[in-house]
């Protein structure tokens, strides 16, 4: 099975065949970019590594905490493979019953900002407070500078330690589509396995805020002082998807400025529209590294979950999340079907040829292909 090519659930129209062998190598490579992933060498589970595991002795496993099926359950989830994904989907439908009961928490900033190291400094003090805490990665760019994110392991040592944490980085796959999909299944496998508080980063690239915003009910955008000009380096629009603003690195010479910043920025965000009805975006400080500011933030984070709770727009959001989602999966289908077809592949020069020097409105073009899909179809 993992010799056969597969192409990946989505693939852009310029992918090219490529594409597929690169995804491919992911797999065969040990499926989610981490070697050595967090298979504790427990004797009692090392007999789990030798046989397969059946529907059941997943579910049962990630419900009942064990780590070592945790992550195969979750490397099962990544794996591109049919019959992976197909017994992925058995699992997750079992499994299901047993997921939404976390805060999931998206965190992201420009490089540098302090994201992972934010994200240790919350890891372990929410498992010194009786959390149990899983970080995942969205980093559609892994598959290239491979483990960017949080394969630096060192930058999150303590954590790492904790027993009631679990740290799992971005699977690779090439395209945001997979990444996507694999970072909610994965996120609702921790659930079930019994984690209330999922942190998932992301990198500033891309579209991933906006894929990470449609996962996550709280959204936490980090920030420097003093940088200049106080919006550079963040993204035009980022602002309105965040439900905090954290300004980061706010000790030693640092914390008069940042304390500046976050009073510029509560000024700015009046102007702007939440990012979730009825809750105000504020701007905060704090620092990853004396962790002045950690329990605050959480303190926010707590509040916005029970006042959404109470007005009914946290559930809200997650509805209309999964509903967006499945609609996301299936225009990711056709847009593969679509494009993958040898004969729309055959006509588009002849068609875009046509298109350009215009002997052919783009109206008339688009329904010439579509008919060829549709065609195919009947
Ligand atoms: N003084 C100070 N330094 C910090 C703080 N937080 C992070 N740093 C430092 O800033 C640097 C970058 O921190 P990271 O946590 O790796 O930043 P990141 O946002 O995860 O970076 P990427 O993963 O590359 O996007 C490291 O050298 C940290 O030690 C802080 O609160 N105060
Ligand atoms: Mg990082």
């Amino acid at each position: 099975m993992s010799q056969e090519k597969q192409r990946p659930e989505w693939v852009p129209p310029e992918g090219g065949d490529e594409f597929t062998t690169n995804v491919m190598h992911g797999v065969e490579g040990g499926h989610d970019g981490m070697p050595g992933a967090r298979s504790m060498p427990r004797s009692g589970h090392q007999r789990h590594r030798r046989r397969q595991l059946s529907v059941d002795d997943h579910v049962q496993g990630v419900l009942s905490g064990d780590r070592s099926i945790l992550a195969r359950t979750i490397t099962l989830v990544e794996s591109n493979a049919p019959a992976h994904m197909e017994m992925a989907q058995e699992v997750l439908k079992h499994l299901l019953p047993h997921t939404g009961n976390s805060m999931r928490v998206g965190i992201t900033g420009v490089p540098g900002v302090g994201k992972s190291t934010f994200i240790e400094a919350l890891g372990v003090f929410l498992c010194q407070h009786e959390h149990r805490v899983a970080v995942l990665a969205v980093d559609p760019s892994s598959s290239v500078t491979r483990g960017s994110i949080l394969g630096d392991k060192t930058r999150m040592e303590m954590l790492v330690r904790e027993p009631n944490a679990f740290i799992r980085p971005s699977p690779t796959g090439g395209t945001l589509g997979g990444v996507t999909r694999k970072s909610r299944e994965t996120m609702l496998v921790c659930e079930a396995a019994g984690f209330d508080v999922i942190l998932v980063e992301t990198v500033g690239v891309g579209q991933s805020e906006i894929t990470v915003r449609s996962m996550v009910d709280f959204f936490l955008l980090l920030m420097l002082s003093g940088a200049g000009d106080e919006l550079q380096g963040i993204k035009k629009g980022v602002i309105e998807l965040a439900d905090a603003l954290l300004i980061n690195k706010a000790d030693g010479d640092n914390k008069i400025r940042a304390q500046a910043a976050r009073t510029e920025y509560n000024r700015a965000l009046h102007y702007l529209a939440p990012a979730t009805e009825g809750w105000r975006t504020r701007a905060y400080t704090c620092s990853a590294v004396t962790g002045e500011g950690i329990a605050e933030i959480w303190d926010v984070i707590t509040d916005f979950r029970q006042k959404t709770t109470e007005t009914g727009v946290f559930q809200n959001r997650r509805r209309s999340q999964i509903l967006d989602w499945v609609y996301t999966m299936v225009e990711e289908h056709l847009r593969t079907r679509f494009f993958n077809d040898p004969r729309v592949i055959n006509t588009r020069p002849r068609i875009e040829q046509a298109v350009i020097e215009g002997t052919l409105p783009a109206t008339v073009a688009a329904q010439e292909l579509l008919h060829i899909v549709e065609q195919r179809e009947t």
